[in-house]
């Protein structure tokens, strides 16, 4: 199996923690998305990273689906619980989380633009989501040592792998540790794990 990736990508970056945390091997392929070269939207007609390309050449995407595509192919440390109930919950926070990245990356895209093409309105609309979506969070997450139970899941990863996001790209106007203490409390128990370390997003 091989994965197309960005380094940065949250979303990637899930997956790429899941396959490590259910020690499958995976051949991980980087990609530059600009590249006219790309093989992304061979792949995937939306050209978005992440991709599974599967043994008969088959693809998988996105993020989610690849992320449950690889938790059932062991049955060692399930990260999506099989109770219904804790299961919605885990999916639930993965909403959360990747819907938080999705309004920080539209951001960061707005703001690489020229001053005179960016649109206020539309950066302030995702920027409160993003600032909504943290604070939810933090408060479900209280004093929890994890998101969803008791136990080390698909939802903490989603969480970790958008703080890494959001620190990567907004550490300049979000600061997670004096406004989301929960979440900086979840974050630096996660970065104890070597599946966050190893992939740590990289300032470019
Ligand atoms: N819902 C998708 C989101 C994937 C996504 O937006 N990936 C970004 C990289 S962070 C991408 O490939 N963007 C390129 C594009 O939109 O053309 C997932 O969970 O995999």
């Amino acid at each position: 199996m091989k994965l197309l990736y960005t380094v940065n990508s949250p979303y990637a970056r899930k997956v790429r923690i899941v396959a490590a945390e259910k020690h499958i091997d995976i051949k991980l392929e980087p990609v530059v998305l600009t590249d006219p070269d790309c093989p992304v939207k061979h792949y995937n007609p939306l050209g978005k990273v992440p991709v599974l390309i599967l043994a008969d050449d088959e693809s998988l995407y996105d993020s989610r689906v690849i992320a449950e595509y690889l938790d059932n192919r062991t049955p060692l440390a399930h990260l999506i619980p099989k109770d219904n109930s804790a299961k919605s919950a885990v999916r639930r926070w993965e909403a959360l989380a990747d819907g938080v990245c999705d309004a920080a990356v539209a951001v960061m895209l707005e703001q690489r633009k020229s001053e005179q093409m960016q649109d206020p309105t539309f950066i302030t609309k995702h920027m409160d989501k993003v600032l909504r979506g943290l604070r939810a969070l933090n408060d479900d997450l209280g004093q929890n040592r994890w998101c969803v139970g008791d136990a080390f899941s698909l939802a903490d990863i989603a969480v970790g792998c958008m703080l890494g996001y959001v620190n990567l790209r907004f550490s300049n106007v979000i600061n997670i540790a004096d406004d989301y203490p929960n979440l900086e409390r979840l974050q630096s128990n996660l970065l104890k794990r070597q599946s966050f370390s190893d992939t740590m997003p990289q300032p470019n």
